[in-house]
């Protein structure tokens, strides 16, 4: 993979002076923690370019719910790595296989759609539950390792129903309110979301957590949106290889043709394609798994799947 980083040569950090000092005191900790994974000058150069933006545009991070039961730790470690060296993204969380275990030792079999669960009054009560559940489990790994974090599961997506008929109480995200997002960071804390969003008149409504990652990309404008999951990156179906670069511009239609990009694969690459499309052309998509997140973001080589336009 080759990153579309632009050499920052007129670096303009605006961080505030507690996070820069921070910044800074870590950062020969920094590059020695990352010499096992790029050269120096590698490192050096992607922590100038995500501190050349405000700091709630470095990255949105979506983070599946099986990581949260499967590699806890690590992620916890991962995040703690990146807000100590004074970088605040922006964390969404899910909690799917958390909720089909509920479900599932009810005796309930889950419903889906098209990728979206169809969430009756009975399933919606679990996902709450398990939500909340899960944010807590993240915020607290967080807190062990000296991470300020903040939990922001509610006031932030505004919905409407996407189709009552057919998936019950889930939501279409129309707004996205910034405020608990910014104030967060601006207290020096990561904001750890849920994707719960709330119609005016106050019902809760189950949004699948891609697609609220998504929304927070287009409102905040990231350089990175990183998938966390256990995959780490789009496959070739034909011969089992990781695409290690997708460039939109050139490969978008033939990739379409591809035998092996059917079903869910394709709902996520025309996702993807339509979010950078309303984004500017630094901001790119990471498919990844969290072992390696650092190396995704602070090398040229990479390490899941990067989708750039
Ligand atoms: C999702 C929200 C959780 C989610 C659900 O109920 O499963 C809808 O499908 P993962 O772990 O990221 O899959 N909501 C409407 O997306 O979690």
């Amino acid at each position: 993979v080759k990153a579309n980083v632009p050499l920052a040569t007129n670096v303009v950090r605006t961080a505030t002076l507690p996070v820069t000092q921070r910044y800074y005191s870590t950062r020969s900790t920094v590059v020695q923690l990352l010499n096992n994974i790029g050269s120096k000058r590698e490192v050096e150069q992607y922590l100038k370019y995500f501190t050349s933006v405000s700091q709630q545009q470095f990255a949105v991070i979506k983070v599946g719910g099986a990581i949260i039961t499967q590699q806890l730790p690590e992620l916890a470690s991962c995040l703690a790595f990146l807000y100590h060296v004074g970088l605040y993204p922006i964390v969404l969380h899910g909690t799917g296989p958390q909720i089909n275990d509920i479900l599932e030792n009810e005796g309930v079999e889950p419903q889906y759609e098209d990728g979206i669960r169809i969430t009756d009054e009975k399933t919606m009560s679990v996902v709450r539950k398990c939500f909340l559940e899960q944010n807590l489990r993240l915020v607290t790994a967080l807190e062990k390792m000296g991470v300020h974090a903040r939990p922001i599961t509610a006031g932030v997506f505004g919905a409407e129903y996407l189709d009552k008929d057919k998936y019950q109480l889930v939501g279409r995200v129309n707004s996205v309110n910034k405020a608990p997002i910014e104030a967060s960071i601006a207290a020096g804390a990561l904001p750890i979301l849920t994707s719960l969003a709330e119609t005016p008149s106050g019902q809760i409504l189950n949004v699948n957590a891609d697609i609220a990652a998504g929304e927070l990309a287009r409102v905040f404008e990231p350089l990175k949106i990183v998938y966390l999951n256990e995959k780490g990156g789009i496959f070739n179906g034909n011969t089992g290889e990781k695409l290690s670069v997708i460039n939109l511009d050139e490969e978008y239609e033939d990739l379409l043709k591809e035998s092996w990009v059917k079903y869910g694969t394709k709902l996520k690459i025309k996702e993807i394609r339509d979010l950078l499309m309303h984004l500017p052309r630094s901001s790119s998509v990471a498919i990844i798994n969290v072992d390696d997140l650092q190396k995704e973001l602070f090398t040229d080589s990479g390490a899941g799947t990067l989708i750039r336009r």
